[in-house]
């Protein structure tokens, strides 16, 4: 997590950069490709990880996959003709990330292992000052692209870290631990955790999953692509794209019953309940795992192999909510002890509230954390925020989704953000930043687009909304509205000093 440290004067060795990109995962690697693309060579990319991948570098849990098919979660410059299945694991959409790194010849922009501890608005200069373990970077603009599920969320129970056994978030896998034959409890009933069961249910002795909210799982149509079909990806012009335009339609009609009318969410619903009664028989159980809210408040969840790995002997799902942690067990609230050897914490991610926030401060030496914490995750198109010159988001505030791929929007704001690099160069700008009442137009037209979804309308609590009451994560719209409204970069929206009148 980023500490708040204070950026003391640039140290002698402090490296003058462009553009300053924080982050290789999906976004980016992307901005980095598409930066390189359009010519641009003055830029860096912080890593604070060994590798590309991001989240899909740091999510190598058993059992990691994707749910949205592979052909929509590439990058719409390097389709992939050799994915093996419809639904790709982690250890292949990993593979793919570092091929187009490779390809595209972009990882001598990289530094790795640096962590950024600090980001700190300079005016008098009109730069960034940002501080990491590597050393001081002073840039013009900087690009957090440090995604929206980077930042492990722990539960704050009692005892919890008194626990002598194992114990680890599922995005931070011990791949040291070996859980065969072990006692197990995974907390949390999320899409992690829901691939993890199934994943371990076998080689473990035995298997608590603890449920807070009973999450809507669908069928998940995966399989193993035969050979003729990778033979037409491969070698039939268009077939891929072709594939990929027809999931990417079939995924936008949800946004009718996600965004605009829940009612539409029903027939869904209904494919839920039927997958649930025709993989559990035991009527106890059924009630169990049987969601009291409606289907798409929380992430829509596609499993065949979770209810049946929760019917085997070897595995009980506690319902009950826990009391505490002891040394070796998990009390829960009726007062229960269930010893166990380890746990794995699949309890999600700080989305609204992100230590990162702290540690990036924009003018007036306010940081992002306490902006946010004044007006909420806010932002405009996802790519700005006011009180941050010169900061450009990738999966910044309302830009996620529940129905379709990230690399599809991630590549809408690339696009944005490319356009912007070159406004700047264009017009000479110094600084730029959001003018606040667009910020806040946009803000309310898009909360307004919001209050009819399920996603606030549902009766559940999720991590899509923060603590003000909105959903500050999600796109309320289609995708293909998102990609018009991030087409160009509308200066227009921006205050900008150019770098002639700088300091005048
Ligand atoms: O995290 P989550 P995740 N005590 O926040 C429970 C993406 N993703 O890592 O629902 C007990 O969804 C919490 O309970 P409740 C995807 O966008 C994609 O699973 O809050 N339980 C919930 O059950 C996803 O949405 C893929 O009541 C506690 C779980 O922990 C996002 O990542 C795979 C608790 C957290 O679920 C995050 O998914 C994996 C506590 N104190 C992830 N605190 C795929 O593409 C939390 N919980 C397949």
């Amino acid at each position: 997590s980023l500490p708040v440290t204070d950026t003391s004067a640039p140290a002698a060795d402090t490296r003058h950069v462009g553009t300053l990109i924080i982050g290789s995962g999906f976004a980016g690697l992307g901005a980095a490709i598409k930066l390189a693309q359009a010519g641009v060579t003055d830029y860096v990319v912080l890593e604070r990880g060994n590798d590309v991948g991001g989240t899909w570098r740091d999510n190598s849990y058993p059992g990691a996959a994707c749910d949205v098919p592979s052909h929509l979660y590439s990058y719409s410059f390097a389709l992939n003709p050799e994915w093996t299945r419809s639904f790709s694991t982690q250890p292949e959409i990993y593979k793919y990330i570092q091929s187009v790194a490779n390809r595209h010849k972009v990882l001598d922009k990289h530094i790795f292992d640096c962590d950024v501890l600090s980001a700190r608005w300079d005016e008098s200069s009109a730069q960034w000052h940002v501080s990491t373990n590597k050393g001081e970077f002073v840039a013009k603009i900087v690009v957090s692209a440090v995604g929206a599920l980077c930042e492990p969320s722990l539960p704050d129970i009692k005892g919890i870290d008194g626990f002598k056994g194992e114990i680890f978030h599922s995005s931070r896998w011990n791949h040291d631990a070996d859980l065969t034959g072990k006692r197990v409890a995974v907390i949390g009933t999320g899409a992690s955790a829901i691939q993890i069961v199934p994943a371990i249910g076998k080689k473990v002795s035995h298997l608590d999953v603890y449920q807070r909210t009973a999450p809507w799982i669908l069928p998940r149509a995966d399989r193993e692509y035969t050979k003729i079909e990778h033979l037409a990806f491969k070698y039939l012009p268009g077939f891929q794209k072709l594939c990929r335009t027809g999931i990417y339609w079939m995924r936008e009609t949800q946004v009718v019953g996600l965004a605009k009318a829940p009612v539409f969410m029903k027939p869904l619903q209904f494919a839920a309940e039927r997958h649930l009664k025709a993989q559990i028989k035991d009527k106890d159980l059924r009630k169990k795992v049987m969601p009291n809210f409606q289907i798409g408040c929380k992430r829509m969840l596609i499993s065949n192999n979770y209810f049946p790995t929760l019917a085997q002997d070897n595995v009980d799902l506690v319902t009950e909510g826990i009391e505490e942690v002891t040394a070796n067990g998990i009390v829960s609230k009726t007062g229960t002890t269930r010893e166990i050897d380890a746990i794995v914490v699949a309890t999600g991610f700080h989305v609204t509230d992100s230590p990162t926030f702290a540690g990036i401060f924009g003018k007036d030496g306010r940081s992002l954390a306490e902006v946010f914490e004044e007006t909420g995750m806010q932002g405009y198109k996802g790519a700005a925020v006011a009180n941050f010159p010169n900061m450009f988001f990738l999966v910044g505030p309302n830009t996620g989704l529940g129905h379709s791929s990230m690399v599809f929007m991630i590549e809408s704001q690339i696009n944005y953000l490319v356009d912007a690099i070159a406004t700047i160069d264009k017009y000479d700008i110094g600084t730029i930043e959001v003018r606040k009442d667009k910020q806040d137009k946009y803000n309310k037209d898009l909360q307004a687009a919001m209050s009819k979804s399920v996603w606030n309308n549902g009766g559940c609590a999720s991590w899509y909304m923060d603590k003000h009451g909105n959903n500050t994560t999600l796109w309320p719209g289609f995708t293909f509205q998102f990609r018009n409204a991030t087409k160009h970069f509308d200066l227009a929206a921006y205050r900008s000093v150019a770098t002639s009148d700088l300091g005048a």
